[in-house]
């Protein structure tokens, strides 16, 4: 009989009242507390009636006052709004994507960065219709970078990754006339749709936020993914571990947070290097423990097999911790809390991006042509800094969980391929997936992806949902914080299989994985897209019809709504826990809940009983399995 056991949302709970007892009493404050103070939150921005476009307002839309001043109504405003959210995640995730196009650019052989996966970058090259043939692969990787740079600007054509999807779904967008253009452009053209005296018209501004997203998914967030994988790796399975207990009391505790793993590679490879270890002796320490929160930390997590101290709502409790020398953040997903929390401890906030500047902190600008420099400086300051603690603040609560993680798209393929040994070509096939679920092994899969939020107890509807599904032979691909609400409760670890119903928990005995797979950070949805697409083509039949849906229970930022929209837009219906801010207008709600799917054959669906919302997906993967005939 196994003894595995997950750990609790309570005994998380737990260890972060202990936590904040540290805070208490040196008057740190906390994400729980503002929360307290923040609530009730304002109706109006709720329910995305509030328009906030020009200076005659703001204008509030009322029984009384249905109209604002310039006459729009609740459907434009809450449809600007929503446009505009999808356009601030479309564009944070496209910059992101930026960044790794840039830093490819600045790779060579004996530079800070260095092309690791040339097979990939020829791949993709070859895709793009570039010539490979006896090019030097530094050359290609420059070539590469400056027409992926191209995909944000370019004045004519949609975004070359499209051709990945199914020739059916490329049909659906040219219909809808939703195919991303250069992935700027769409963001330009949601923020001039929904400048005072433009769009009003929810379908249009619908249309857009889809368009927007997909230009997200489709273009600068598998810009990210794929060249983060040719110059640090695609991922592979790999062993790490995951929660709050990954700190070591006696080492320099380094935390890596953020999202772009350009900065975060080289502090890794710093942290390893045997001078700056003996340093970290030299100041008293016994060594140096780089581990991660948010998606930094899931990029390290794939490819390193760095630990992850927590996500999106933990990144408080690690300085709480008093163990922590430094946390060096990226962007995205950073707290500005962390300013004057750091200064309650010893703990440096290293700032290193001008994208994301921060009082309370030290800024070190990092550059990818200096990036060597600015990571052993970084690494040499947290060493320095060990000496500093105060040892009666230091308390790192003992849970952590082992987690198998780095299922990329590829390594995905190669373990189905392990299995089964056949139907190989050269970039391996997903076919043993398609006889598990058309045999019923497997009832389906779902992508589960996203942050936590307040609104909902942290990780509960993660884990609760996790534990439904598999339980229910649905297997989970996961991303983002929902991948370090499941590491850290210990669904990633192998023995989870032990919570699987017979046909899942038989596959992840034959395939040697855990029942929930670890694809990487919130850029990474990209990889789901293309499993899905691989997965139709595989099947034989479009993606809406796969037994296959999207989750996001926790959901909490503009990113997310830019990625929502990619996923329904793909085919693949959306189940989420939080309410998106449109319920001022009914016009809205029946777009995005229900007449997209005429564009898309997708759609979302919200529901925040989360026992209510595991149902509503499996009946919908039953429903798909029916109309498949299985
Ligand atoms: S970090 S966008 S809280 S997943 Fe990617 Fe987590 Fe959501 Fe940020």
């Amino acid at each position: 009989m196994s003894e595995f056991k997950l750990t609790t949302v309570e005994e998380n709970e737990a260890a972060t009242e202990r936590l904040l007892e540290t805070g208490a009493k040196v008057g740190a404050d906390a994400w729980q507390f503002r929360v307290k103070n923040q609530t009730p939150h304002c109706k109006f921005g709720e329910q995305g009636i509030c328009c906030r476009i020009c200076s005659m307002g703001p204008c509030r839309i009322t029984p009384k006052a249905p109209r604002g001043i310039c006459g729009c109504d609740a459907h434009g405003i809450a449809g600007r709004n929503f446009l505009r959210f999808t356009a601030g995640g479309s564009a944070t995730h496209s910059d992101h994507g930026r960044e790794i196009c840039h830093t490819l650019h600045t790779v060579s052989p004996d530079g800070n960065y260095k092309v690791k996966d040339p097979e990939k970058l020829i791949r993709i090259a070859k895709e793009w219709g570039v010539e490979t043939e006896g090019k030097d692969v530094y050359a290609l990787a420059h070539e590469m970078s400056e027409l992926a740079l191209l995909e944000y600007g370019k004045p004519f054509g949609v975004q070359r990754f499209l051709k990945r999807a199914p020739k059916h779904t490329q049909e659906l967008w040219a219909a809808a006339g939703i195919e991303p253009r250069a992935i700027d452009r769409e963001v330009s053209t949601a923020m001039h749709m929904t400048h005072m005296g433009c769009s009003s018209k929810p379908e249009a501004l619908v249309k857009q936020a889809l368009r927007c997203g997909l230009s997200d998914g489709w273009g600068g967030s598998m810009c990210g993914t794929e060249f983060s994988d040719v110059m640090f790796g695609t991922p592979k399975p790999i062993e790490t571990e995951a929660n709050l207990g990954v700190m070591v009391e006696e080492n320099v505790n380094i935390i890596v947070h953020g999202h772009d793993p350009s900065l975060s590679e080289m502090i890794c490879e710093y942290a390893d290097d045997p001078e700056m270890i003996a340093y970290a002796k030299e100041m008293g320490a016994k060594g140096i423990t780089v581990s991660g929160v948010c998606c930094t930390s899931n990029e390290v997590a794939m490819r390193r097999g760095i630990p992850m101290a927590g996500n999106f709502l933990q990144q408080e409790n690690v300085v709480l911790t008093g163990a922590c020398e430094a946390i060096v953040v990226d962007v995205q997903c950073i707290f500005p809390a962390l300013g004057p929390l750091s200064k309650c401890f010893h703990t440096k906030f290293i700032t290193t991006s001008e994208i994301a500047q921060m009082p309370d902190s030290d800024f070190v600008k990092f550059s990818a042509e200096t990036a060597g420099e600015n990571a052993k400086s970084i690494v040499k300051l947290a060493c320095e800094n060990f000496k500093n603690r105060k040892p009666e603040l230091v308390h790192i609560p003992n849970l952590k969980k082992k987690a198998t993680v780095g299922y990329s798209l590829e390594a995905i393929k190669k373990t189905l391929d392990t299995v089964t040994n056949s139907h190989v070509d050269e970039t391996g096939t997903l076919m043993p997936l398609v006889d598990c679920l058309k045999s019923g092994v497997l009832r389906g899969a779902v992508a589960m992806v996203g942050c936590n939020n307040p609104r909902v107890r942290p990780d509960t509807a993660h884990i609760e949902l996790m534990k439904k599904l598999i339980a229910n032979d649905v297997i989970l691909v996961l991303s983002g914080c929902s991948a370090q609400a499941a590491a850290k409760a210990g669904l990633m670890d192998k023995e989870a299989k032990n919570l699987c119903g017979a046909g899942l928990k038989r596959v992840c005995e034959l395939a040697d994985i855990p029942p929930v797979l670890h694809m990487g950070s919130c850029v990474d949805i990209s990889r789901m897209m293309v499993l899905s697409s691989d997965l139709a083509n595989d099947y034989g039949c479009n993606i809406s019809q796969l037994p296959l849906v999207g989750c996001a229970p926790e959901w909490m930022s503009e990113k997310a709504v830019s990625i929502g929209n990619y996923v329904i837009s793909t085919g693949i219906d959306t189940y989420l826990g939080v309410e998106p801010q449109i319920s001022g207008s009914s016009q809205m709600e029946e777009l995005l809940y229900d007449k997209v799917s005429d564009w898309v054959e997708a759609s979302y669906t919200v529901e925040k009983d989360i026992d209510k919302l595991g149902d509503l997906m499996i009946e919908r993967i039953e429903e798909k399995r029916t109309a498949l005939g299985i």
